[in-house]
């Protein structure tokens, strides 16, 4: 369950297994996007304590993660799992009696593929992306990290139209017709890319050139785990406007 008024919705019902669940987060982290898109598919309830990070960090905080000081922090009867997607498939293997994320464990090749693509969105598409949306960049820096995200963005299209496990009746996701580890590791960033894109004037998924992505978003945008899993997007434009504005306005100080 999630805490009233933090701006997004609450996990899914049952599961736990008894054992409390417990997420450290800040509302608009889109690290924080794949814990509940994850603890959603799989049904688990858990309670959310939202972390201010401008404020300093808490002292929970820093208990449960002394090496970093991050969030997302799952705290599983008490004890710190840290990591986004290490996060993810520790749920699938403390509940593997709920939905599981990653392929299945007797296809250790499909397991190992779709590791290999949800470690891609972060190394290539989050930090190409990050690069534009840095209101303190220069135009080349820019160019170059724009060219980055849409290399990364033609790989991602290639992974999706490439061999599919099910039949896709639903509409195909990474590696087959069910959500799956990449589609978390990707989701996660949804409503982050959607709300730079009023800031920066840059389309980043655009269906001319990359239409599988375009209709898997439209598809992840419609799914119930995900939308109880979003940041609000009005809230998070916001918020990316002024970080863009203060980036800007420190580089050209
Ligand atoms: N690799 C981490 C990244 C987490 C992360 O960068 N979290 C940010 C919020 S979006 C944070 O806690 N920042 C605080 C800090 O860097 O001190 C993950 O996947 O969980």
């Amino acid at each position: 369950m999630a805490s009233a008024g933090d701006g997004v919705g609450g996990g899914g019902g049952g599961g736990g297994g008894g054992e409390q669940l417990t997420v450290l987060g800040a509302w608009g982290s889109p690290f924080l996007v794949r814990v509940r898109l994850a603890l959603n598919l799989k049904g688990l309830s858990y309670e959310y304590v939202e972390v201010d990070l401008a404020g300093g960090k808490s002292d929970l905080l820093l208990a449960a993660n002394p090496v970093h000081g991050k969030i997302p922090v799952l705290l599983h009867a008490g004890k710190p799992v840290c990591e986004s997607m290490l996060i993810v498939e520790y749920l699938d293997e403390a509940f593997p009696s709920a939905a599981m994320i990653l392929p299945a464990a007797d296809d250790p090749y499909a397991r190992a593929v779709a590791r290999f693509w949800a470690a891609y969105v972060d190394d290539e598409l989050l930090s190409g992306w990050m690069g534009i949306y840095d209101g303190g960049k220069t135009g080349e820096e820019k160019a170059a990290a724009l060219a980055q995200t849409r290399a990364a963005l033609d790989a991602l299209e290639g992974a999706l139209g490439g061999e599919r496990i099910g039949d896709g009746e639903g509409g195909w996701w990474f590696g087959g017709d069910r959500v799956g580890l990449v589609d978390v590791a990707l989701g996660g960033f949804v409503p982050a890319i959607l709300a730079s894109e009023p800031t920066t004037g840059v389309r980043i998924v655009d269906a001319s050139r990359t239409p599988l992505l375009a209709a898997w978003v439209e598809r992840f945008c419609a799914l119930d785990e995900a939308k109880a899993a979003m940041p609000p997007l009005e809230r998070l434009i916001a918020a990316g406007k002024k970080r863009y504005a203060d980036l800007h306005a420190a580089a050209t100080e």
